[in-house]
């Protein structure tokens, strides 16, 4: 175990990123740059900028091409992934189409075959209206992503740990793969682990995306995507469509955000330790089948998770035992927990996936994913873990009867 951290937290892991949290308090915040001296930085409201002579201007111009709220956290955000730039915009999905648009109409785009249902949606029905070919294939099984790799092949796009079943995929693995077919770029959706756990880039990587509606902004109260990156040419492009489309986000969601990133390292410690311990209780309690965390030792892919991260979110998937009214029972009985979708914030919340988050992928797809309908998945918060356990404690047992945990 490294020194100074307690246990069951980042032990055996890769050894935390060094001066994250002086960045996460500093990085894109230089009081220098406002002309008041301002150490918080201000929300930038203008949508338009003075210029001292027809195309002479501050660096700013018009809100959407450029604004100094958002260029202040699009640059906290680089240092965080030790990144050479960042965009930001008005959702995760947001990002995840303005990166699609880097393709054009006959490529293919593969996509690792379980993601967010909105991911997948988008890719499926909506990537494919504009020409693009979108293929599905379960990237932890790296010779299936080898054999899918064409000359045709623009996009991978992984998610790790996978929404909602925990999958974790080898990031580095899948680069080299990748990167042997010119013109290929690899995209990890990072959403789940933060910048705080893990650095695709550094992994290898072309492209680091969030949803920063979740553990970035970490409160719930803002809806932001996040793109990080180091290649000046495709910084170049992906820089002209964030202003050509037009999806950014508003200089006080920037300001939010900006601010949820000054106690990302100390919020992502808390729902590493509270997550563990939910997720031990979980696996030790006779109602419950079988739980999906990567933190425990018991995850199939727990050494890559070693290797590639410092430690693990607040994320967990179990399988409740019983049928679909159980789980809806248990979601019914959760009264710390709220039963809604999203995660990443400060408060606990559970969702139904096969009913909720993951509606929009097709029922053949989601049940040989395993979203069935016992599977709950939980964004495990800030709170005291022992109300949490108390709480998921007299749920279970609302919603499985004695004589079932018997059979
Ligand atoms: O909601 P938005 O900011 O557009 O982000 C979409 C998105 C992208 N990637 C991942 C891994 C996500 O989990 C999400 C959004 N997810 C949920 C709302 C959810 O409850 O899973």
């Amino acid at each position: 175990m490294e020194q100074g951290q307690p246990e069951g937290s980042g032990a055996g892991f890769l050894a935390p990123f060094r001066h994250f949290a002086t960045q996460a308090v500093h990085a894109g915040q230089e009081p220098e740059q406002w002309r008041s001296l301002a150490v918080v930085p201000p929300i930038s409201l203008s949508t338009t900028f003075k210029q001292a002579a027809p195309g002479k201007h501050s660096g700013f111009e018009y809100s959407r091409c450029g604004n100094p709220t958002r260029d202040c956290l699009e640059k906290a955000v680089a240092a965080l992934d030790g990144a050479k730039y960042c965009l930001a915009y008005a959702s995760g999905l947001a990002a995840t189409l303005n990166i699609a648009h880097l393709l054009k109409a006959g490529d293919t785009v593969i996509c690792t075959d379980d993601v967010y249902g909105g991911t997948n949606r988008y890719f499926r029905n909506i990537a494919t209206q504009m020409g693009l070919k979108a293929v599905f294939v379960d990237c932890t099984k790296l010779e299936c992503l080898e054999a899918a790799m064409t000359p045709q092949t623009k996009l991978v796009w992984i998610e790790t740990p996978t929404n909602p079943m925990m999958k974790v995929i080898d990031i580095e693995a899948c680069a080299k793969i990748v990167h042997k077919h010119k013109g290929a770029i690899l995209a990890v959706d990072n959403t789940f682990m933060s910048a705080y756990f893990q650095r695709p880039l550094a992994l290898g990587a072309d492209i680091c995306m969030y949803s920063a509606t979740k553990y970035m902004n970490g409160h719930s109260d803002v809806v932001m995507g996040l793109v990080s990156l180091n290649d000046d040419a495709v910084h170049e492009k992906l820089r002209f469509l964030q202003y050509a489309i037009g999806a950014v986000p508003s200089p006080f969601d920037c300001y939010l955000c900006n601010r949820g990133l000054k106690t990302l390292p100390i919020r992502m410690k808390q729902h590493f330790q509270n997550a563990l311990a939910v997720a031990r209780f979980l696996e030790s309690d006779p109602r419950v089948e079988k739980v999906l965390f990567p933190g425990l030792p018991s995850h199939p892919q727990y050494e890559v998770v070693k290797r590639q991260c410092t430690g693990c979110p607040g994320m967990i998937s179990f399988y409740i035992k019983g049928n679909l009214e159980n789980a809806s029972t248990f979601l019914k009985s959760i009264k710390l927990f709220a039963l809604a979708e999203s995660l990443g914030g400060y408060e606990s919340l559970a969702e139904h996936p096969a009913i909720m988050t993951h509606a929009s992928v097709p029922k053949a797809d989601r049940e040989a994913l395993g979203i069935t309908d016992t599977l709950i998945r939980m964004s495990i918060g800030l709170e005291d873990p022992e109300d949490l356990l108390e709480d998921l404690a007299q749920a279970l047992k609302a919603a499985v009867p004695d004589y079932k945990i018997r059979n």
